[in-house]
Parts: structure tokens; C-alpha cells; sequence
């Protein structure tokens, strides 16, 4: 049987891609389990960036719902949020590297908002983002709610989810949800290039600023100026910074370990 994810590992990144390719990449939960294992697995610090991406002609249709059509009474759904897709969630975002998502295909549901979870998002121009919730009679999950407002502004926000229109990959790379909009033949080349670009990158750093990201929602300035300079002394005492300013004064190119000592 054709396993749910295929994991490939590269010179110091790992590419996921989400393998059910017949439900457009829907999640069950030997997806869900498998997903969680290699996103713990990439905490290694030999592994630098990661990929996430679809294989097929869709990214992710998000919960599978052949799993949720049986008739044995109301499903408790908190439950799985719980379970699988909050703490998929807290993985991405909480992973000390950068995590790149090549949307190549339609992305719906918690698909969507998984791809906006992730650090840098490109998206095939074809590709299309959808908050279908609203047409089942569910609530946007996944983070959905936390970070749609904050990327694109209440009013738009509220139309994607309560509309659940389909958003174009161009007009999300126009509202400023994602990175870039790409040509559908490039889409892979491209984040296959981000990521490796990435994985030679001074990874505590990009951890650490990821951190401040990540706070800097719920942060006041005050709050962000003082993890700033926590971060910062963090970033001071790494090789790589040593190695940079080394770099830079010999004027050659720098050579990060990614280590943390
Ligand atoms: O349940 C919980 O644990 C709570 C958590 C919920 C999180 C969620 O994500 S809820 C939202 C679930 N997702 C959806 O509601 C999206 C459902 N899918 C669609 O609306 C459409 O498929 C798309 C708009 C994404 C794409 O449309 P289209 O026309 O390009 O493709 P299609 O023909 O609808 O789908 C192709 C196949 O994939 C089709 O199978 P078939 O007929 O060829 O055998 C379709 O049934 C299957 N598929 C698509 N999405 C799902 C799915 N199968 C199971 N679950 C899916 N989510």
C-alpha cells in the first residue's frame, strides 16, 4: 500500500508530501500519525527546512470526510482538534526551522489553514485556497481564525470564511496571505531551491526569529522589545553569528553550521 506521507530526506532538508492523492491529500488519521512522526523526526538539527506539499492535482481537502459520514450519532469533533490538527498545528509553528508549503492544488478546509501555518507559502497560480468549513456547517479551524484577520484584516477574514469563496492564489499573494504566486511548472523548483537556500542558513537565528514571530501576535511592544533582547542574546552567543561577522570582515561568503554550540 502506497504510504499517506512520502518522506525524502535531502542535503540537510526534508521534503513531506502529503500522499492520498485520490481525496486530494484529505487527512485520516494514519496521515495525521504519520505527519506528526516526520515533523518530530525534523526537530533533529541535521535537518535545516523543511518542505510541505501535496503529491497529485490538489495540495489538501483537509479533514476526510468519508471518516465523519458514518451515522452512529454526532462525532465529537473537539476531540480530534485536539488530538490531531491543534497540535499539527503547534508543530509547524513551533519547529526551530523554517517550514516552506508548496500549494500545488486546491487547499480547503484545515488544508488551507495548515498551509498558512507554515513560515514561507508559494503557491501554484492554479491553486486555489477555500474555507469550505461554512459549507458543512462547521467553524474554521487549524489556526484559521487566529491567522487570517491577522494576515489579510477582519473585513476580508470574515467574507473568505463565511462565503467560503474560492481565493485565488494570485489574489492571496495580492491580500498578502502567502509569499509568492508561481507558475504551475516552476511551483517545485522553486520551494525545492527556497528550502535548500534555507537549509544553509543560520538556523538558530531563523529559529529564534521565527519565536519572536510567533509571539509578536499576542505581544505588546513593550512585551516584543524585551523578548527581542532575549532572542538577540540568544542569537549573540551562536556559532553562526561568529561565523558571520567573520564573513563579513573577511569579505567571503559564510559558512553556517546550524549548530546551537
Ligand atoms: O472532522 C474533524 O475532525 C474536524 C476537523 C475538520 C477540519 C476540516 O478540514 S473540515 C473541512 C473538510 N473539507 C471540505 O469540506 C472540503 C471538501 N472538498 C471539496 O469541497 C472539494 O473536493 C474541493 C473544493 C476541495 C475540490 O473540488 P474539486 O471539484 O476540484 O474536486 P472533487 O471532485 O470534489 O474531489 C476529488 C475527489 O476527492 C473526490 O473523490 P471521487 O469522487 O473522485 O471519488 C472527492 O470526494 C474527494 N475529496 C475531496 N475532498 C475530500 C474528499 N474526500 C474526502 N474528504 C475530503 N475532504
Amino acid at each position: 500500500m502506497e504510504p499517506s506521507l512520502i518522506v525524502a530526506e535531502h542535503d540537510g532538508w526534508t521534503e513531506l508530501t502529503l500522499n492520498r492523492p485520490d481525496r486530494l491529500n484529505a487527512f485520516n488519521e494514519d496521515l495525521h500519525r504519520a505527519l506528526a512522526a516526520a515533523l518530530d523526526a525534523a526537530a533533529d538539527e541535521a535537518c535545516r527546512a523543511v518542505l510541505l506539499t501535496g503529491a497529485g492535482r490538489g495540495f489538501c481537502a483537509g479533514q476526510d470526510l468519508g471518516d465523519r459520514a458514518s451515522a452512529d450519532g454526532p462525532p465529537d469533533l473537539g476531540a480530534t482538534i485536539e488530538a490531531f490538527y491543534n497540535p499539527l498545528i503547534r508543530r509547524i509553528r513551533g519547529l526551530r526551522k523554517p517550514v516552506v508549503c508548496a500549494v500545488n492544488g486546491v487547499a480547503a478546509g484545515a488544508g488551507a489553514n495548515i498551509a498558512f501555518a507554515c513560515d514561507i507559502v508559494l503557491a501554484a497560480r492554479s491553486a486555489k485556497f477555500i474555507q469550505a468549513f461554512a459549507r458543512i456547517g462547521l467553524v474554521p479551524d487549524s489556526g484559521g481564525t487566529f491567522f487570517l484577520p491577522r494576515l489579510v484584516g477582519d473585513a476580508r477574514a470574515r467574507a473568505l470564511m463565511l462565503l467560503a469563496e474560492p481565493l485565488s492564489a494570485e489574489k492571496a499573494e495580492s491580500w498578502g496571505l502567502i509569499w509568492k504566486a508561481v507558475d504551475d511548472a516552476t511551483l517545485m523548483d522553486e520551494a525545492r531551491a527556497l528550502a535548500a537556500h534555507l537549509a544553509t542558513q543560520p538556523t538558530q537565528g531563523l529559529a529564534l526569529t521565527k519565536a519572536a514571530l510567533n509571539a509578536s501576535a499576542s505581544n505588546g511592544l513593550d512585551t516584543q522589545l524585551d523578548l527581542e533582547r532575549d532572542l538577540q542574546r540568544e542569537a549573540g552567543r551562536t556559532p553562526d553569528y561568529r561565523e558571520g561577522v567573520s564573513a563579513f570582515v573577511e569579505k567571503r561568503p559564510a559558512r553556517f553550521s546550524g549548530r546551537r554550540a
